[in-house]
């Protein structure tokens, strides 16, 4: 793992990279570890645990290389993105998503188990203005029912409409086939 808080210390631009973007607490670290089925991502109950960019290699089972990288993003709080992203929300942040070259896909996670924040809708129309392809990963779906889930689905695709997403839940594992398969798809391995 390589954690970095400006460009000088990014990794070399070599593997393609999936970043992971969200509001603090929202999960991407446990997502992370749920994907990797391991527990390299520091997780806590306490927001904004993860304060620089942290990288992880990743190799398929029986391969010596790395085939890609995750890259778990600082959580930029409960407040506005809009004053996150000029304020508190690290200045690393966005020249690392206008500029990273290796970047195949951003994944934006919300809490599903929530009601539909305004940063949420931010962060998504940031993605959207800065052109890089994005999936949706609605976390802690294990805290709604099957119909709150579907309910609060179709909310969310109201308030966040043409985007892919999926329901995910690091607790049962939910989701994950689906999501690994948008990895793969991203960077052009769809064996
Ligand atoms: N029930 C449930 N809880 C979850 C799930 N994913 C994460 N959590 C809990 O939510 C809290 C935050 O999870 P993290 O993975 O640390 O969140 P984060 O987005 O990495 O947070 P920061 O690093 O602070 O930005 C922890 O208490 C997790 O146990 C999930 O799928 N279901
Ligand atoms: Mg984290």
């Amino acid at each position: 793992m390589l954690s970095a808080t400006d460009a000088a210390h990014f990794p070399p631009p070599s593997l393609p990279e999936i970043a992971f973007l969200g509001r603090s607490n929202v999960g991407k670290s446990s997502v992370i570890n749920s994907l990797l089925g391991s527990k390299m991502a520091k997780t806590s109950s306490t927001p904004g645990r993860t304060r620089s960019i942290n990288f992880f290699e990743v190799r398929w089972a029986g391969k010596p290389h790395p085939e890609l990288i995750f890259a778990d993003l600082p959580g930029y709080g409960y407040a506005k993105i809009s004053r996150e992203i000029s304020g508190q929300w690290p200045s690393f942040i966005e020249p690392y998503l206008n500029e990273r070259p290796c970047l195949a896909l951003c994944l934006a996670l919300i809490d599903i188990s929530v009601p539909p924040q305004d940063s949420d809708r931010q962060l998504l129309e940031f993605l959207q203005s800065s052109r890089r392809p994005f999936v949706t990963v609605a976390t802690k779906s294990d805290r709604l029912s099957g119909n709150q889930l579907s309910n609060a689905l179709r909310l969310s695709a109201q308030t966040l409409p043409g985007t892919t997403t999926i329901p995910f839940s690091a607790k049962t594992g939910a989701g994950k086939e689906q999501l690994w398969q948008q990895i793969r798809m991203a960077i052009g391995d769809i064996t």
